[in-house]
């Protein structure tokens, strides 16, 4: 199957036994009676398992070109199980770039459970091999980053990660399956906020992730049972509805996301504006290769680097809505230093350029003209 037919029908031959239902019934339920101990029909208890969850773990395996899928009650706690591989004194080489959560998830929750984090620019991939020790575990990558758009070689990181024998895990939410596959270069997990593009609609909160390796496989089902993030039915049943129109979203929202670029380059207030197509992106070369497309994410500076004239700009907005979260149909815009990246230290995070007047925006899909003026009125 290529890519537009998996996620409408990926994983999903089991045809629903009661009705024949075209998408899997939501199966709301806690237990499953069993006629004997043990004799029952591959479920016993939601938590371990649950038939709407399954239909939407096998699509995620299929789509991003894995053999086993998990999905869990956020993309935190996605992360959070693949961390739970790792025993105290082991070491993580993350990109220094990287979604505020994940980073305190890393430094206020498992620093304190003995585990290492080295945040590290993987512009040039080659800089992680400075900080691979004897105890390095995980190599952990966003690409692009969020909010930043850096693009990181996830061939180069891979081929890093099988050199030292340690695993390398992807960050896939801002790109999604539809513009790279990490398993097909190399990684070892691929993870995703299923928050955003994968549901879609800003109805949900859901993490996922998906590997090849059975044995990987299995040491994340243990964790996913035994810590217990899962997901309910009802968000699995969503999730599964997004992804359906998964490529016809993502192939309006790298339109729109291209011409929002475009126009903001050429409007003599901007400064900067972060986005992988331009060819003088640092790594453009590298997000033409491993890409299919650019996304429908973005950063841009204003001139002055002014933080008020920053808030003034995202809450003049009207079709773009001011808050968290991306990926959805609507347009979404983002005070990176104040909403999304807070919970990093200022000088940390202006290091990586997230600086006060950097403003992010999630392109959705609705008519170009429309967000483009909309720009247009709050920027002046
Ligand atoms: O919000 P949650 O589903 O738990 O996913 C966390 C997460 C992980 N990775 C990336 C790249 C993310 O962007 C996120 C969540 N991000 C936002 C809420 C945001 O507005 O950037």
């Amino acid at each position: 199957m290529k890519f537009n037919t998996k996620t409408i029908h990926g994983g999903q031959e089991d045809v629903d036994p009661a009705y024949g239902s075209v998408m899997p019934p939501i199966y709301q339920t806690t237990t499953y009676a069993q006629t004997t101990p043990g004799g029952h029909k591959g479920f016993e208890y939601s938590r371990s398992g649950n038939p709407t969850r399954a239909a939407l773990e096998k699509n995620l395996a299929s789509i991003e070109n894995g053999k086993y899928g998990l999905a869990f009650g956020s993309g935190l706690a996605a992360i959070d199980a693949v961390i739970k591989l790792l025993q105290p004194g082991d070491e993580v080489i993350s990109t220094n770039n990287l979604y505020g959560g994940s980073y305190r998830l890393f430094t206020k929750i498992f620093e304190g459970f003995g585990i290492k984090f080295h945040f590290v620019g993987m512009d040039n991939a080659t800089n992680i091999e400075n900080y691979i020790t004897d105890k390095t575990k995980l190599i952990w990558v966003e690409t692009p980053t969020n909010p930043m758009m850096n693009i990181i070689d996830i061939k180069a990181c891979a081929a890093i990660s099988k050199k030292y024998n340690v695993l390398l895990a992807v960050d896939n939410t801002f790109a999604t399956p539809y513009l790279q596959n990490p398993l097909d270069m190399g990684a070892d997990i691929v993870m995703h906020s299923a928050t955003k593009y994968l549901g879609g609609h800003s109805d949900v909160v859901m993490g996922a992730l998906i590997v090849k390796d059975k044995t990987l496989a299995d040491k994340l089902y243990f964790i996913q049972n035994a810590s217990g993030a899962i997901c309910g039915p009802q968000d699995a049943f969503l999730v599964l509805r997004g992804i359906k129109t998964l490529h016809i979203r993502m192939q309006r929202h790298c339109e729109n996301g291209k011409a929002i670029a475009e126009y903001l380059i050429s409007n003599p207030k901007i400064e900067n504006v972060y986005w992988p197509g331009f060819k003088d992106h640092p790594n453009h070369q590298i997000a033409k290769e491993q890409m299919r497309d650019y996304g429908g994410m973005l950063s841009f500076t204003t001139k002055g680097n002014n933080y008020k004239e920053a808030i003034k700009i995202v809450e003049n907005l009207k079709i773009f809505t001011l808050g968290e979260s991306l990926g959805g149909v609507e347009s979404l815009a983002g005070h990176p230093a104040s909403m999304t990246h807070a919970s990093i230290p200022k000088a940390d995070r202006e290091k990586t350029g997230v600086v006060d007047s950097l403003i992010r925006l999630s392109v959705g899909i609705e008519d170009i003209e429309d967000l483009i003026d909309d720009l247009k009125q709050a920027i002046g």
